[in-house]
């Protein structure tokens, strides 16, 4: 049986040490679900296995009990480990197929895509959903591909059904242009966590934005 953990819309938050400069992640994780979001992924590029595991597993406490959807960047065997809802991978991780595998058919498995190509794939291999981006320029993402621009995020929208995260440089400043496309997730990581206020701007954010969701 496929798993039945709808991917929430709204606001996709992502952890960002580099964004978060010296805050705490578990803080700024705290104020980002108390303002509503209601899916975390646990991104870190620099720090080695224990302390990613370490970490995930506060996470995976800590969007449990906000009830919300937790999943991990890059590594199954962390995923698997602290019981993540899913994992979020690359075109350069292991194939959808094989991660399908390891996790089985209820975990969430998501995976960047760059190009029409690459959404067709994903979504033909299995895929809960794909990200989309990156948008506009970001800073955040050190080995970033270029831009794909409105052109490929109004592709997915209208030809593909798997749903879709509009992903990189997303800003308050232009998030309705992404809206405007109709797409219904919005991943925001500098913006969120790099803020003055995370807690603010994540609910000031949905509030103007998703007030149903
Ligand atoms: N993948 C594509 S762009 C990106 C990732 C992880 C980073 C997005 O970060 P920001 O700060 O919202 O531009
Ligand atoms: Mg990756």
């Amino acid at each position: 049986m496929r798993n039945r953990i709808i991917i929430p819309e709204g606001i996709y938050a992502i952890t960002d040490s580099k964004s978060g400069k010296n805050k705490n992640i578990l803080d700024y994780s705290r104020e980002i679900l108390e303002a509503g979001v209601k899916i975390l992924q646990y991104r870190e590029k620099k720090k080695n296995t224990k302390e990613k595991y370490q970490e995930a597993l506060l996470l995976r406490k800590l969007t449990r009990e906000f009830g919300a959807v937790f999943i991990v960047n890059d590594d199954i065997s962390i995923a698997l480990a602290v019981e993540a809802d899913g994992v979020h991978i690359g075109q350069d991780d292991l194939p959808i197929e094989e991660v399908r595998k390891i996790l089985g058919e209820r975990k969430i498995i998501g995976v960047s895509t760059h190009s029409p190509e690459q959404a067709k794939k994903a979504a033909d291999s299995g895929a809960d959903y794909i990200g989309v981006g990156p948008i506009f320029d970001t800073e955040t993402k050190e080995d970033v591909c270029s831009t794909v621009g409105l052109e490929y995020l109004e592709y997915v929208e209208k030809n593909l059904s798997i749903p879709y995260v509009a992903i990189g440089g997303i800003k308050t400043h232009n998030l309705n242009e992404i809206l405007n496309v109709g797409a219904k997730r919005i991943a925001m990581v500098s913006e969120l966590v790099g803020a003055k206020d995370t807690y603010a701007i994540t609910k000031d954010i949905i509030s103007s934005h998703f007030p149903l969701n």
